[in-house]
């Protein structure tokens, strides 16, 4: 059974005529994109934008109207994928490296549906290195900064080059162990300087829906 497959195919199912669509990045949130493409060619009509290059690029191929934001004020819901997720629907996002415009548009979404499989479930956040975008200039400073938080830090690399999001930034995977005040630990890593967003995706998330092994889903 393809646990992401089947998470992201019953996420789909709540979408509607009419409805603006923010479409999310990674493996997960790719079957939600197949299927919503699926679809559309049979008719369904929404309006849609990507939280990356790559999502935006996929949907376009399968016929999804990419909307500027411009003309949109706002979105109804966006379907997204996550690298944890714990009880009290907290997130931890970014292994990907879209975490910024994927917290972007779940910001302006009114509602966040997650998708993931079983493995995403945790009880507590932090055993998956949190992402953090920063910006390259004086980057060997902001890492220390980061590590004085208690974490040992690995700038992310794409074979043998610094990886550079969308937004031409870096991304500092950031590994605590386990987070066990995710809200204050936002808050110590934003004020740094030359931060410019982590992972950590705090009250967004409104429902999660889990794939399982068995072919079931669980909705929280
Ligand atoms: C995006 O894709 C990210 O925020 C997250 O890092 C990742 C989840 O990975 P996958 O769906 O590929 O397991 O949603």
């Amino acid at each position: 059974m393809n646990m992401k497959k089947i998470a992201a195919e019953h996420a789909v199912q709540y979408i509607e005529d009419g409805m603006k669509v923010g479409l999310g990045t990674g493996s997960t949130a790719y079957w939600a994109i197949q299927k919503l493409g699926q679809r559309v060619q049979e008719g369904l009509s929404i309006q849609a934008v990507a939280t990356s290059i790559a999502s935006e690029k996929l949907a376009l191929e399968l016929g999804i109207p990419i909307i500027p934001f411009a003309e949109l004020n706002g979105l109804n819901v966006t379907i997204d994928g996550a690298d944890e997720v714990n009880p009290e629907l907290h997130l931890i996002k970014g292994g990907g490296g879209a975490l910024l415009r994927e917290k972007i548009v779940a910001y302006h979404s009114e509602k966040l549906i997650i998708i993931a499989d079983e493995s995403k479930w945790v009880p507590t956040l932090g055993q998956f290195p949190l992402p953090v975008e920063i910006i390259p200039f004086a980057v060997e400073w902001t890492v220390q900064s980061l590590e004085q938080l208690g974490c040992k830090v690995q700038l992310r690399t794409e074979g043998e080059q610094i990886f550079i999001t969308d937004n031409q930034n870096y991304i500092a995977d950031c590994s605590f162990g386990t987070i066990p005040s995710p809200l204050k630990l936002h808050n110590d890593i934003l004020s740094i300087p030359g931060i410019v967003d982590n992972g950590l995706f705090i009250g967004l998330a409104d429902q999660v829906i889990i794939g399982h092994k068995d072919g079931s889903v669980e909705i929280m």
